[in-house]
C-alpha cells in the first residue's frame, strides 16, 4: 500500500477524544477486555468470535473513529489554514452528531468488510456472498430493529445492494432470486456495498480477484483511486480530478496469456456526491478529462471511485435489471395507476425511501410476483433502474472506491481502513 495512506492525526480539541486508527479499533471492543484464565486447554482450541453484533454494545461511548485525515494538495496558505481550522472548531460542534454518524457507518463498513474478506471463496454463489455482507450489515446497524415509522426508511442499515459484479460486468450486479452464479478462482469480482447510519451513506468497494494474473490491473485501479482521493478538494474542478486519474491509469497494463492489454479508465463510469439518503446527490466526478468545470465545495460529501479496464473503456447497461431506487423528482409525477403498483409504492417508500433496493430485498418483504408492477414503476419514472454496467465480453473491469468529507480545513477518507 502506498504510505500515503497513513492515518494522520489531527489536532482539534473541541471533538470529543476517539480511536484514531482506522481498520483495527478491537483495542476498544468490550469484549475482548474480559479476563479469562489463561490455562490451555489441549483439545479445546478457542474459537475465534467474529464479534459481529450491535456496533454500539462495541462503542459504548459512541464515539466513532475518525477516517484519514488528509490535508488539502492545493493549499498553500497558512492564513487560510488557520482560519479554516478555526471554522473547523465552531462547525464541529454544531455537526460533531452528523460527522459521528458517517463515521459510524463506515466503522461498520470496515468491520463488515473485515469479517466476510477472508470468507469470499472460489466455489461460493453470489447470493451466499451477498447475504453473508447484508446479514452482518444488518447485525451491525440493528436495522431490523431500526425501523423509524411509516414516512421514513430505516435508522441505520443497508445503505444499496451489495454490488458483485464479475469480469466485464463492472457494476450494478446483485443476484437475483435463483441466480445460480458461482464466484470462481479466475474471476474478477468487484464488492461494493453500502451502510447507511441516519441517511448517510457509506460507498465503499474493492475488487477481489485470486490470480495474481490481475495484480497489475487491481494495483492500476488502488492507485487511480487513491489518486482521485488525493486531488479532490474544496474548489477542484471535476475535470482536473478526471484528468489527474486518466494518467494514472493509462500508466499501467496487464499481460493476461501472453497479450498485453493497456488499461483504460471505464470513460462513462464515475463517482458521485452522496446526500442524505441518496446515493446520487447530483454531482459526477469523471474519471477522465471531460471538460466539467464544476467545482467540489465546502462541507460536500463525496464517493470517490474508479474503474480500469481491458476491454473498450465504454460500459454499455445490459442483463437483467437487479437495482432500483425511487426517483428523486417522484412525488412530482402522476400517481402510479395499476393497484399492484400503487402497493408496490407503498412498500418501497416505506422500506428504502430514496434508498437504492434490489428484487431480493423486496422478495425479503415477502412480495411475491410484483415485477410487472414494478416495470410499470420504472415506466412511469418513479422508479429508475440501474441495470448492470457491461464492457465487452471477455474483458476484466476492477474498481476501488472510498468516501470522503470535505471539511474546511482538510479531508476526511472516512471509510480509510487497513486493507485499501
Ligand atoms: C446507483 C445505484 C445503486 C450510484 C455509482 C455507484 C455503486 O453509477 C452518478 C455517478 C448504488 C449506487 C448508485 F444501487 N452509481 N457507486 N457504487 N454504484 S451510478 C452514478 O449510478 S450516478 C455515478
Ligand atoms: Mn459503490
Ligand atoms: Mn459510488
Amino acid at each position: 500500500m502506498p504510505n500515503s495512506v497513513e492515518p494522520l492525526k489531527v489536532d482539534v480539541p473541541k471533538e470529543p477524544e476517539v480511536a484514531e486508527t482506522t481498520g483495527n479499533a478491537t483495542e476498544t471492543d468490550a469484549t475482548t477486555t474480559t479476563a479469562e484464565p489463561s490455562k490451555k486447554k489441549k483439545n479445546k482450541k478457542k474459537k475465534k468470535k467474529n464479534n459481529v453484533k450491535a456496533i454500539e454494545l462495541i462503542f459504548p461511548e459512541e464515539k466513532y473513529p475518525q477516517g484519514q485525515w488528509l490535508d488539502y494538495e492545493q493549499d498553500f496558505n497558512l492564513k487560510r489554514k488557520t482560519d479554516t481550522e478555526k471554522k473547523y472548531l465552531k462547525l464541529s460542534e454544531d455537526n460533531y452528531q452528523h460527522w459521528n454518524d458517517v463515521r459510524k457507518g463506515a466503522e461498520i463498513h470496515r468491520r463488515v468488510r473485515q469479517n466476510v474478506r477472508p470468507k469470499i471463496q472460489p466455489g461460493m454463489s453470489l447470493t451466499e456472498i451477498a447475504e453473508l455482507i447484508e446479514n452482518s450489515t444488518r447485525k451491525f446497524t440493528k436495522a431490523e430493529i431500526n425501523l423509524n415509522n411509516m414516512e421514513n426508511p430505516k435508522l441505520a442499515g443497508i445503505g444499496f445492494p451489495t454490488g458483485l459484479s464479475i469480469n466485464d460486468c463492472a457494476a450494478h450486479f446483485t443476484p437475483n432470486k435463483g441466480d445460480k452464479t458461482v464466484f470462481k478462482k479466475g474471476d474478477v469480482m468487484k464488492v461494493d456495498f453500502g451502510v447507511q447510519v441516519n441517511g448517510n451513506i457509506i460507498d465503499s468497494a474493492w475488487t477481489v480477484a485470486m490470480d495474481p494474473r490481475y495484480d497489475n490491473l487491481l494495483k492500476a485501479v488502488r492507485e487511480s483511486t487513491e489518486t482521485g482521493v488525493r486531488e479532490a478538494g474544496i474548489d477542484v474542478r471535476l475535470t482536473d480530478i478526471g484528468e489527474a486519474i486518466q494518467e494514472v491509469m493509462e500508466s499501467y497494463e496487464v499481460e493476461l496469456d501472453g497479450k498485453v492489454y493497456p488499461i483504460k479508465p471505464c470513460r462513462n463510469l464515475c463517482g458521485h456526491n452522496i446526500g442524505p439518503y441518496r446515493i446520487h446527490g447530483g454531482k459526477s466526478v469523471p474519471i477522465v478529462k471531460n471538460g466539467d468545470e464544476t467545482k467540489m465545495e465546502e462541507g460536500e460529501h463525496f464517493a470517490i471511485e474508479t474503474f480500469g479496464t481491458t476491454g473498450s473503456g465504454y460500459v454499455i447497461p445490459s442483463g437483467e435489471v437487479s437495482h432500483y431506487a425511487l426517483s428523486s423528482d417522484y412525488a412530482s409525477l402522476a400517481p402510479p395507476s395499476l393497484s399492484r403498483s400503487k402497493h408496490l409504492l407503498t412498500t418501497i417508500q416505506r422500506n428504502f425511501g430514496t434508498l437504492p433496493f434490489c428484487r431480493r430485498y423486496l422478495d425479503g418483504l415477502g412480495e411475491d410476483k410484483y415485477l410487472f408492477a414494478l416495470n410499470n414503476l420504472v415506466k412511469e419514472g418513479i422508479v429508475q433502474d440501474y441495470p448492470p454496467l457491461m464492457d465487452i465480453e471477455g474483458s476484466y473491469t476492477a474498481q476501488f472506491e472510498h468516501t470522503i468529507l470535505l471539511h474546511p480545513h482538510k479531508k476526511e477518507v472516512v471509510s480509510r481502513g487497513d486493507d485499501y
